[in-house]
């Protein structure tokens, strides 16, 4: 199975297309992916350079892949961090291409836009991008609770808020969504899964990091959309994508990493050490 990845690219470090690719590959997908931006490291590290590719770049190696027929074959589609709005464009050509050939493939958006601490961090435009064309164009969408209340103008404070929230978003198009970093109870954390027949939480512990590494909604979209692409249920994937990522970032604590050990705690993408239950709610 053959996945389009449309987000950052870092040179060091894992965020964006280098924390989404290889936990795909280690899933066993052939990924794609097209480099929004190409950066020496996650801007969190204080200092970075390089730039952000231009909307005519993107949209001619988007041709270069139309015109080789290639797009026909691809089962998903996965947007992230876009750069600039008019990125936006691209993402949207291909899907409606790669869906007009396959009508089952599945389009991922992951609306990042911003978090709690450092709010809106994407450039003006990007965020009604997202939430006028992109988002109405997923299938599944998978916000933080930041961004969820930013797209829908609700309080996202708790799980039934963010189930309400959720399907509010529905509305305008996508049939999944998944709610990531909601706080729940003394050190946990949760992922809140809601599609139109139900709602579910796949909740883990909260692991304390100096400086938390980024880049850990990116593989958890990365692992939910390999999960649903291999005919998971959405909460058996949100739950197998969780334990996966709370397996990576175990690891990256336990080595005293800056970034996602992503390559050492490999294993945990196949096969998780701890396993996350989905809960009806
Ligand atoms: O994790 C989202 C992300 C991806 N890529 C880049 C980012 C961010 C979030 O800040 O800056 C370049």
């Amino acid at each position: 199975m053959q996945i389009l990845s449309f987000q950052s690219a870092v040179a060091y470090g894992h965020v964006g297309n280098s924390a989404a690719v290889f936990p795909l590959q280690r899933l066993g997908f052939d990924v794609w992916p097209v480099d929004t931006v190409q950066f020496s490291n996650h801007p969190g590290h204080g200092r970075w350079s390089g730039g952000v590719m231009g909307a005519d770049h993107l949209n001619d190696v988007v041709g270069g892949l139309e015109d080789l027929g290639l797009l026909k074959s691809c089962d998903g589609i996965l947007s992230g961090y876009l750069g600039r709005p008019k990125t936006g464009d691209a993402v949207l050509r291909a899907a409606s291409e790669i869906r007009m050939a396959n009508p089952k493939a599945l389009f991922l958006c992951d609306p990042v836009m911003g978090d709690d601490g450092p709010g809106l961090y994407v450039k003006p435009g990007i965020p009604e991008i997202l939430a006028e064309r992109l988002v109405p164009a997923a299938d599944v969408v998978t916000p933080n609770r930041f961004e969820l209340a930013h797209l829908t103008g609700l309080p996202v404070g708790n799980l039934p808020e963010a189930v309400t929230a959720a399907r509010h978003l529905m509305e305008s198009g996508p049939a999944m969504v998944v709610v990531t970093s909601l706080p729940t109870g003394e050190n946990m954390v949760a992922c809140a899964a809601v599609t139109k027949d139900g709602a579910w939480a796949v909740r883990t512990p909260t692991i304390a990091f100096p400086t938390p590494p980024n880049g850990a909604g990116d593989v958890l979209s990365a692992l939910l959309l390999g999960h649903l692409l291999r005919g998971e249920d959405l909460p058996e994937a949100l739950s197998m994508a969780v334990s996966s990522l709370y397996g990576i970032l175990a690891k990256t604590r336990e080595q005293g990493r800056r970034e996602l050990a992503l390559i050492a705690a490999q294993d945990e993408i196949a096969l998780p050490s701890r396993f996350f239950a989905p809960l009806s709610i």
